[in-house]
């Protein structure tokens, strides 16, 4: 276990919400719980944009007292650090990048030098409150180059990151503009977490491209430094969940969806509208199902909860474009005057409510061409009525998949792999599904993001 009296400093893009279960998602949930456990600083961006950006003055807000207070201190930033930092270096270099997607990076330097500019202020501006035996973890991709300015600032204590996102193999980094430089920039970190084996394999490949030479299972000697590069893959507070699934709000939701549907079986997909989570490829996996078994015609209706995420992006328009004509077109051909196969909607759902409607599908389908993890997939899954659960399809280049091999993996790549895996869970017998949800319900509440949290704190409280 690791020791609860050294005070824990958290760095994310976003600050909060200090609320366990209720409408957070899942990284504002697992944070929260780390800080109520042992109290400590939560810092980050306020969210707000001013003139002094990041010399604007830290604002604090102290939640609780004694050694388990936890203060939430943010920074402003300026619209070019937003800009550049943000929405450029890290939504348009950064996460095409790790999800593979070389072919969408836009560089411009000056937006490196903003992202650089950004962690070097917010980095500087923090060590100054650090005290000796702080233990420092980073969140996700906005903040690589962190620690290397945090030792600049002369901070030695024990500072670990963990990368939200996946982590893609050498050559593909590679692609990056000066990645030697940022390769050695996160060796200032003591831990570097992965959500998966296949990610953190990557890193300790590109490691080794460096000369770097394994001292143990996940530790490596690099250019110097000694890290451990591990992989903890994130988790949800899985009974937490199965309990909101239950709860009334939940019901009442569920309940609308079932009138709705009529006795028909539902297909539920939830994602923030990206590139990453295989949204157009997954309608017309769903059209393919159609196609193939048309038997399925007036008897499933597909729903897709795709609330917007970092909407001012073109990207992310024309992915909300391209949805809208396929299932436009998909209703349009097979569609009848009451049946609408697909149900498209924008608008997010309180979290209860999610829980009813996962509850309410036959088929939780999660189909990214590339995930960290996923979370929703682990949702859907604790969401499900024991003994009448439905089935989870998921796609192999979600890092849940390592983990939750009984549900039906496909290859979100090809809409005929869909529309099988969608058929083999409408038509699965009540025993199988019954078995399938119990292997993955128990590892799920074994490994829960408590336990993700405890074994994480413990490899950085060496
Ligand atoms: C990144 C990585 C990794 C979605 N719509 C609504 C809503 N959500 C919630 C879901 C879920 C969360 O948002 C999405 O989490 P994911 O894990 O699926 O995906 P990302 O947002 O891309 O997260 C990912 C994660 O970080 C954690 O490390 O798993 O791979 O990309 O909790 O339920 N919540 C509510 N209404 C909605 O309409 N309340």
């Amino acid at each position: 276990m690791p020791d609860a009296h050294r005070r824990l400093i958290v760095v994310s893009n976003r600050v909060g919400p200090l609320v366990s279960g209720g409408k957070a998602g899942g990284l504002a949930v697992a944070m929260a719980d780390a800080l109520q456990e042992r109290g400590g600083v939560w810092f980050g961006w306020s969210g707000d944009l001013s003139e002094s950006g990041t010399w604007s003055q830290i604002r604090t807000e102290v939640h609780g007292e004694g050694p388990t207070a936890i203060t939430l201190a943010t920074l402003d930033m300026t619209e070019e650090d937003h800009a550049q930092f943000y929405e450029g270096y890290a939504n348009r270099v950064l996460w095409p990048l790790m999800h593979y997607r070389t072919d969408l990076i836009d560089y411009e330097p000056r937006d490196e030098e903003g992202y650089r500019r950004v962690n070097q202020r917010f980095a500087t501006r923090l060590a100054a409150h650090v005290r000796p035996g702080d233990m420092i973890w980073v969140q996700d991709y906005h903040y690589l180059t962190f620690a290397q300015q945090l030792r600049m600032a002369e901070i030695n204590n024990r500072i670990g990151f963990f990368l939200h996102i996946p982590f893609p193999p050498p050559d593909v980094f590679n692609v990056l503009p000066r990645a030697d430089g940022m390769l050695r920039a996160l060796l200032a970190y003591d831990v570097l977490g992965f959500q998966t084996r296949r990610d953190a394999d990557n890193m300790i490949a590109l490691m080794e491209s460096e000369g770097g030479e394994r001292t143990g299972e996940d530790t490596i000697h690099v250019m110097g430094r000694d890290l451990t590069v591990k992989a903890f893959p994130i988790a949800i507070d899985a009974r937490s969940f199965a309990e909101l699934a239950a709860t009334e709000e939940a019901q009442i939701a569920q309940a609308r969806a079932e009138r709705l549907l009529n006795g028909r079986q539902q297909i539920i997909g939830v994602d923030r509208i990206d590139y990453s989570k295989g949204l157009p490829e997954r309608f017309m996996g769903f059209k393919k199902l159609l196609e193939d078994y048309p038997e399925n015609s007036g008897r499933v209706s597909f729903l897709q909860i795709a609330p917007p995420s970092r909407g001012t992006l073109d990207a992310y328009a024309r992915i909300r474009e391209e949805l809208e004509q396929i299932s436009g077109h998909v209703n349009g051909r097979f569609g009848d005057i009451d049946w609408v196969p697909i149900r498209f909607t924008t608008r997010g759902q309180p979290r209860s409510a999610l829980a009813g409607l996962y509850r309410a599908s036959r088929v939780g389908l999660v189909t990214p061409l590339r995930d960290g993890m996923n979370l929703v997939a682990k949702e859907y899954v604790a969401a499900q009525e024991p003994d009448d659960p439905g089935v989870l399809v998921l796609s192999q280049f979600a890092g849940a998949a390592e983990q939750m091999t009984e549900a039906l993996i496909v290859n979100p790549y090809s809409d005929g792999d869909i529309a099988e895996g969608i058929q083999t869970a409408l038509r699965m017998e009540k025993t199988e599904r019954i078995d399938r949800y119990q292997a993955l319900m128990e590892r799920l509440v074994t490994n829960d993001v408590n336990a993700w949290r405890h074994s994480y704190l413990t490899a950085l409280d060496r």
